[in-house]
């Protein structure tokens, strides 16, 4: 009997899955029945931007944080599919930032080429999975929003590709219930010139801070100041941007800081953050972790270890992204092919916990990323995923991190070598500072693309290289090292 598989959500990991099995298909592996459940009215995730906050057109929780004039927080070159190449898809180099509508263009491009929209229900949110015993099968139920009807239908596998940063980690602060202005949450930000000549607060220390701090620099607030529960980000940022210890307590307009300290400030954003939430899912095969790269519970970071039938895509804290989501999917088909064969529970479990131990142990953002890179090649070599030069990809990412120490508002100035083709990036033809039009068209006007060259560096706004003494990802995991922790979010002290 053919399988049926059901996919949950058509952002780049359920696209990924979608692909993985097409590609099978075409050379001539037996059939399988595809459902893509997506709650959106169109195929994304995250890159399907979004006006709305709160509630969505059907009264779903709005999925998407993006924003606009968000560009690329890392280098193109490091996400490049591998058997889809940007070259190939927009038929030219391209510079190596791109916005999210490019990105988005990128994405949608290999799967129209794949011809899998058809396996997508779309404006249909999956409300509940159950697992039956006896007939070894899942029941997923659903609403579909344009008929209005909920139905449920039987599936051999369940494919989770729900995203892990939709529902915000909202903390609470003394006296944001009176504060004289805007609080929100990262998740809820949608455009910086709302904040243009404002003083803003920020509550984090990770890249939501960084990018939409960033963002309303450039796009007019008067000052920026940015709060860190762990430790400050430490980049040379500019003469209105500060960063200051946690927030205690706000009174009126006025924010104290537990240095003692205080500012007055006209909005307040919490980049603190997002909360892994499958409410769709029982108890029995739901992941409950925090953002970090090796959740436990997940064989090769995909395979529910307590039943195997039942997976995970992109759940993991993310340095690599499509290029992971794509190793992740091809094994996940090959598993469910019954191409790799799954050793027993309690190995799988032993499996998982040295990938664990080897996480805990990671000292530097340098590590996490080769860890991360070592995962991905680890799932490459087990399936027929095109193979691709990682280390390559991580020498990019350490370059990336050295330009941004160098100058934190023109990183993006930066051009890479593709490991995909060996073409080098052009420069985008207009400095990011100045570059406010964040449109498909502007970004691939070739009247204005700068020349192929290679890297030199880019005006940067201060010389000044600081040293960050205690690295982003080492400082987080230190704060996570007592475990998976829903529970730690619950108890740890707000405002210590
Ligand atoms: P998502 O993109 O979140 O897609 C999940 C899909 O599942 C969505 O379409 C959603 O509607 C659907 N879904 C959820 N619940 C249900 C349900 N119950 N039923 C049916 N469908 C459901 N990555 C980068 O590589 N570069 C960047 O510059 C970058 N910037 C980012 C900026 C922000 C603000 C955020 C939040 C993330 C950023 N990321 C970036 C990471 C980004 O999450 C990944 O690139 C990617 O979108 C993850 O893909 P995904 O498919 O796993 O999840
Ligand atoms: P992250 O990377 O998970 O970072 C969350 C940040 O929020 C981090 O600095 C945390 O501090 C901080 N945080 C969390 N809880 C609190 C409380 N209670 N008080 C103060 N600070 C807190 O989320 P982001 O939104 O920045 O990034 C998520 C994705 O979006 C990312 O992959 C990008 O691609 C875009 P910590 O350092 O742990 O002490």
């Amino acid at each position: 009997m053919t399988k049926r598989i059901a996919i949950i959500g058509s952002g780049p990991s359920g696209l990924a899955q979608l692909r993985a099995f097409e590609s099978a298909f075409r050379q001539g592996a037996e059939p399988v029945e595809l459902v893509c459940y997506e709650k959106q009215s169109d195929w994304g995730g995250q890159w399907n931007y979004t006006w709305h906050t709160g509630l969505d057109e059907n009264g779903e929780p709005v999925h998407s944080s993006m924003y606009r004039y968000l560009w690329s927080n890392a280098p193109k070159e490091c996400l490049e599919f591998a058997d889809y190449t940007f070259e190939e898809h927009f038929g030219k180099p391209i510079a190596s930032y791109p916005p999210r509508a490019v990105l988005w263009d990128y994405i949608k491009g290999r799967v129209e080429k794949s011809d899998v929209r058809r396996y997508i229900r779309f404006n249909t949110p999956v409300r509940q999975v159950e697992f039956d015993d006896a007939s070894q099968t899942f029941t997923v139920t659903a609403h579909d929003h344009t008929t209005d009807t909920v139905e449920s239908e039987v599936f051999d596998h369940v494919v989770v590709a729900s995203g892990h940063f939709s529902t915000p980690n909202k903390p609470e602060f003394e006296g944001f219930d009176t504060f004289n202005g805007r609080v929100l949450h990262a998740h809820d930000f949608r455009d910086a010139l709302e904040f243009h000549g404002k003083d803003l607060l920020l509550i984090g220390s990770s890249y939501s801070a960084e990018d939409i701090g960033s963002q309303c620099y450039k796009y007019g607030a008067r000052s920026i100041t940015t709060s860190y529960r762990s430790a400050p980000m430490g980049f040379d940022w500019p003469e209105n941007w500060e960063e200051k210890p946690l927030l205690e307590r706000v009174s009126g307009n006025t924010a104290y800081f537990i240095d003692g300290t205080s500012k007055q400030v006209d909005a307040i954003i919490l980049c603190t953050g997002y909360l892994h939430h499958f409410p769709f899912l029982p108890d029995s095969l739901r992941l409950k972790t925090d953002n970090r790269l090796w959740p436990l519970n997940l064989y090769q970071g995909v395979v529910w270890e307590d039943n195997p039938k039942i997976f995970y895509l992109g759940m993991q804290d993310q340095w690599y992204t499509f290029n992971m989501f794509d190793a992740q999917a091809w094994f996940v088909r090959d598993v469910i092919y019954g191409r790799i064969e799954l050793p027993s529970v309690e190995e799988m479990k032993r499996d998982s916990a040295a990938w664990r131990a080897k996480e805990e142990a990671l000292a530097d953002d340098e590590a996490c990323v080769r860890f991360q890179g070592e995962y991905v090649q680890h799932l490459i070599e087990q399936t027929d995923y095109p193979s691709f030069d990682i280390e390559g990809v991580n020498q990019t990412f350490l370059q990336w991190m050295q330009h941004k120490r160098d100058s934190i508002m023109s990183f993006r100035d930066n051009s890479y070598r593709s490991l995909m083709t060996g073409t080098q990036a052009p420069r985008h033809h207009t400095q990011w500072m100045e570059a406010m039009d964040d449109s498909l068209e502007s970004y691939l006007d070739v009247s204005e693309q700068g020349e192929a060259t290679e890297q030199k560096a880019p005006q940067k706004t201060k010389q000044k290289v600081l040293d960050r003494k205690t690295p982003k990802r080492a400082r987080q995991s230190a704060f996570r090292k007592t475990g998976d922790a829903r529970s730690q979010r619950d108890t740890r002290p707000q405002r210590a």
